[in-house]
């Protein structure tokens, strides 16, 4: 991994924990509704995964404010869309789970657990057609990986040899429930195993997590096929903001957060790059002044008008239902 990409790495991880925090506070203050699912401690994997998949379509899950970003999209935007605001990515509609650029090759932010699974699937059958050179990649969690919809999945893509990067972020929760209660296997991998290459990798680690990402990709891009990759990663908040994250320990938080994935990363840019500290600071003052000018723009951007309710909704009220 070459230096300026590692510090690049760690701006957009700083600006992700900064973007989280101040989201946080602005839904406690009430100007953001509906649910807030925050990426807080998961930074590296959403970063280095965007990262080393800079090219090819992304399917995700409702936890995409990070990985969005990472990806190209301005914070500004995304703020106002958590804000409900006109100038929001998908225009105030769609809300922190609802995400999407389709500029970017971004398709969502899916609320639907496991949905988004399905439709990367139709979409590297499509890729395939088309002999794109470039692969498919689809994020969800561990509780994703116990429904129908993730097997049926593993079995179609390898069937075929689909271009797709199955890459679960295993962070041991779907909400409260614990993996090991509701899975038969606690590594998530050894369900893809019977049908594909699994690599498995430390999802805290945000240099692993690109290595992990790339090989995957390459290999995928050989004509091997689809890839499975299973990174460990811990939450520090609770599923969404409205979970109070009673069902886990003080002492488990405890190990969570000696984990912490900028810090590792931090250590990494001192010890094996030799990054002043300076330039650290820099990076995490840069990240600040963005966040706060993103909280400004969406605080000031227009809701959408009250006229505008039924665009691109179809019921028979707006008369253009399809019958
Ligand atoms: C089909 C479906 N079933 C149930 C839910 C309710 N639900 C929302 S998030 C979630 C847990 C998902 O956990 P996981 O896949 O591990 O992702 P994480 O939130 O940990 O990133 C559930 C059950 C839903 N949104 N969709
Ligand atoms: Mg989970």
């Amino acid at each position: 991994m070459k230096k300026l990409k590692t510090e690049e790495l760690y701006y957009l991880m700083s600006l992700g924990r900064k973007f989280e925090n101040v989201a946080k506070e602005y839904y406690l203050k009430g100007n953001i509704s509906g649910f807030l699912h925050l990426d807080i401690g998961q930074e590296g994997f959403s970063v280095a995964s965007m990262k080393a998949f800079e090219k090819g379509d992304v399917f995700t899950t409702y936890r995409e404010h990070v990985l969005a970003i990472a990806r190209g999209m301005e914070p500004k935007v995304v703020m106002a869309e958590l804000f409900g605001k006109e100038s929001g990515v998908s225009k105030g509609r769609g809300g922190s789970m609802h995400l999407f650029e389709p500029k970017l090759d971004f398709y969502g932010g899916d609320a639907i657990v496991g949905g988004q699974i399905v439709n990367a699937v139709g979409c590297a059958y499509a890729r395939k057609y088309q002999e794109s050179e470039n692969a498919v990649m689809v994020i969800f969690g561990d509780g994703a990986s116990n429904g129908g919809a993730f097997f049926e999945s593993l079995n179609i893509a390898s069937a075929w040899k689909l271009p797709l990067l199955f890459l679960c972020e295993n962070n041991e929760y779907a909400i409260g429930t614990k993996i090991t209660r509701v899975s038969h296997f606690e590594k998530q991998s050894n369900k893809a195993k019977p049908y594909m290459r699994t690599i498995e990798v430390d999802g805290m680690d945000a240099l692993a997590v690109y290595g992990a990402v790339e090989e995957a990709n390459k290999y995928i891009l050989e004509g091997n096929g689809p890839c499975f990759v299973e990174a460990k990663t811990c939450r520090y908040e609770g599923h969404s903001v409205a979970d109070s994250n009673s069902y886990r320990s003080a002492e488990e938080m405890k190990i969570c957060k000696e984990r912490d994935p900028l810090e590792k990363l931090k250590k990494s840019l001192i010890e094996e790059f030799e990054t002043p500290e300076s330039l650290i600071t820099n990076l995490e003052n840069k990240a600040e002044k963005i966040v706060d000018e993103a909280v400004e723009f969406a605080l000031n951007a227009k809701e959408p008008d009250v006229s505008s309710l039924f665009d691109n909704v179809f019921c028979k009220e707006c008369g253009n239902a399809v019958s």
